[in-house]
């Protein structure tokens, strides 16, 4: 019985252009797609853009924009990064679209039938020129008396109409979810600093501003627009056919299976959203995991530091696979990971080039030159080679593990030592050697090895979609024998089939000035 599985990313603000922060995510987002997809389920993958806002609208004018030319722009950079990822999204959503429009405005009546929204006003220290509330202790006194906000620009006590939510009043019944699902927030640190905050008490949270208006207005009150959160949120279920919920699209997808987001965002999904959710009597998502973030060279990016690493120069300088499988086999899922040239280098020469490529290469080179090409029968086999047979055999088991807990450096993990086992194995069975002595030896071995690297490469599609599916070709596996259900003894490469010759798959990474 297939399953259907809706996962989301967090929106972009399109504020500039995509940094690799912003290609991780997508990256590991994907690969949790395809992996659902090859499972045999059926798949919604939505990622977008979260396009208003203060921020936006001053950076739009600074740039002499409309802030919806600003955001077309960017969205645009956006489109073009998840395409050369081979992001696999079903829908790229912009907070501008209409339907969003839409499902903004009916989400914010439900939340208000409900009677969890009032009008109240809104009050701190006010930055005209920031245009931004500040808290009384993220302010100072200077020498002349002037009370100044953090980017050093005075402030004044201000008072605005707001909108609130009723946040408080949804404490205990957040405090009983959590606790009925201990996976609803992963991983296991983020759940324990949103238990923590909400354990701590909730305020109301103000929802609307009259400041500005590049924003989704306020249902009956057009002087207001949502609070930015009310709206980007509100994308998840705009994402698969809210406001109709009894259509079959969003009795189909919603509730999400999993929303997929940074850990500085964690509050707003884990607290804000859920809350709006109950408030508007629809279903809380399945479950929320917050990645790390990425650093270069272990320092935090900036763009005032001036070292945020453009996704676009990564992967011209080393491919989309090596990149995809640098970020998601070195960072731990969940925890921060660092990029830098050298480990990026190491892993793609390591990994894929040398274990990977190079067994690929040699097993399927001896075939096609000792062989005419042809798939060996093999023999009997030796306990060497059940054993490494087995164990290619019992890597499914051990990925659909890991990829429980969405550690999907724990599934390349098994899978890659599968390779190294295989390397061993095919180093301690010299074939180079059987090839005169023992023929039906030399075809044993061969075809192990090559079944072998068939169920590495329908595994590693997830993580390196078009490398695996290279190699797939070479080893001349239809297109409808590659998803997880020909793995193991359903889908053995069948002898005598005839290869196309072999061609590299996993290319060195080799110093430019060393070309
Ligand atoms: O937060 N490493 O947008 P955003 C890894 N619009 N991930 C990073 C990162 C880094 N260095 N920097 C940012 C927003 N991210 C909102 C989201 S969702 C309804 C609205 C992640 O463009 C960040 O954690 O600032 C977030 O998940 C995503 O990139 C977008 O960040």
């Amino acid at each position: 019985m297939t399953s259907t599985f809706y996962i989301t990313t967090a929106i972009d603000y399109p504020n500039g252009a995509p940094h690799v922060g912003h290609a991780y995510e997508k990256i590991a987002a994907d690969a949790i797609a395809r992996f659902r997809r090859l499972e045999g389920d059926e798949v919604r993958f939505l990622t977008g853009t979260d396009e208003h806002g203060l921020k936006m609208m001053q950076t739009a004018q600074k740039q002499g924009l409309t802030p919806f030319d600003w955001a077309t722009k960017n969205a645009d950079r956006f489109k073009e990064m998840d395409a050369l990822l081979g992001v696999s999204y079903d829908r790229f959503i912009r907070t501008t679209d209409a339907d969003h429009i839409a499902a903004c405005q009916a989400i914010w009546r439900k939340m208000k039938e409900a009677g969890d929204i009032y009008l109240s006003a809104y009050s701190g220290w006010y930055s005209v020129r920031d245009e931004a509330y500040y808290a009384e202790d993220e302010t100072t006194v200077n020498p002349d008396g002037v009370r100044l906000g953090p980017q050093g620009t005075p402030v004044e006590w201000t008072e605005e109409k707001s909108y609130f939510f009723r946040l408080s009043a949804y404490q205990q019944e957040l405090l009983d979810w959590y606790e009925a699902h201990p996976d609803f927030i992963q991983p296991e640190s983020r759940r324990n600093e949103v238990l923590s905050f909400v354990r701590g008490g909730l305020q109301d949270l103000s929802i609307s501003r009259t400041t500005f208006s590049w924003g989704v207005p306020v249902p009956e009150d057009e002087e207001h627009v949502m609070y930015v959160w009310v709206d980007a949120l509100t994308n998840y279920i705009t994402g698969c056919g809210y406001p109709d919920e009894s259509s079959d699209s969003f009795r189909k997808w919603w509730p999400a299976a999993l929303h997929v987001i940074g850990k500085d965002i964690i509050r707003f999904h884990a607290v804000y959203w859920p809350a709006f959710l109950l408030s508007a009597g629809l279903e809380l998502p399945h479950a929320i995991f917050a990645h790390g973030f990425i650093h270069n060279r272990g320092e935090k990016m900036s763009k005032s530091v001036g070292n945020v690493v453009d996704p676009f120069d990564l992967i011209r300088a080393y491919g989309v696979d090596a990149l995809r499988y640098f970020l998601l086999r070195e960072v731990p899922f969940g925890q921060d990971g660092s990029y830098s040239h050298e480990a990026i280098v190491a892993r793609t020469n390591a990994d894929l080039a040398n274990d990977l490529g190079n067994l690929a290469q040699r097993s399927l080179s001896m075939i096609a030159k000792n062989l005419g090409g042809a798939l060996p029968a093999p023999g009997p086999l030796s306990e060497a080679d059940a054993e490494i047979l087995a164990s290619a055999d019992a890597m499914h088991d051990k990925v659909r593990e890991a990829m429980q807990g969405w550690q999907l450096h724990q599934a390349i993990a098994v899978i890659w030592s599968v390779v190294a086992d295989a390397n061993r194995y095919f180093a301690a069975s010299a074939p180079w050697e059987l090839r005169k002595t023992d023929p039906e030896r030399f075809g044993t071995v061969l075809w192990i090895t090559a079944e072998v690297i068939r169920q590495v490469g329908i595994l590693a599609q997830p993580i390196i979609p078009v490398s695996a599916g290279k190699l797939l070709d070479l080893l001349a596996v239809p297109a409808d024998a590659r998803s997880f259900a020909a793995l193991g003894g359903a889908g053995r490469l069948t002898p005598g089939t005839a290869l196309p010759a072999p061609v590299g798959v996993f290319p060195r990474y080799v110093e430019p000035e060393a070309v």
